[in-house]
């Protein structure tokens, strides 16, 4: 079992190496009240940011800048995700609590 797991996962890195986005990453951002965390992420093409709502109050994702604009609903819990395929860099604001609760995502 052992050395079938580890031959999976050898193809798997092998296979990776050549077709990065069939195993594109996905990278979770926490929502809190009244923050996200983290506030800073860099990220490479193709990655799905995925935010997951924790807190109590209600909150939203907004791009207020960057090569692609997309927005959440306001939500008070579930998740948000959101593939982004355009490099560049991109200022996230949550419309509930602007102008402190923002966040940047760079894409490369
Ligand atoms: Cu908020």
């Amino acid at each position: 079992m052992k050395k079938l797991v580890a031959a999976v996962a050898a193809t798997a890195l092998a296979a990776g190496a050549l077709a990065i986005p069939a195993f594109a990453a996905t990278k979770t951002v926490s929502v809190k009240d009244n923050l996200f965390a983290p506030k800073s992420i860099t990220v490479s093409k193709g990655t799905t940011v995925k935010w997951v709502w924790k807190g109590k109050a209600p909150h939203n994702v907004k791009v207020t800048k960057g090569p692609v604009k997309f927005s959440s609903t306001t939500q008070t819990k579930g998740t948000f995700s959101k593939k982004l395929t355009k490099t560049g860099t991109y200022s996230i604001l949550c419309t509930i609590h602007a102008p402190d609760m923002t966040m940047t995502i760079r894409v490369k």
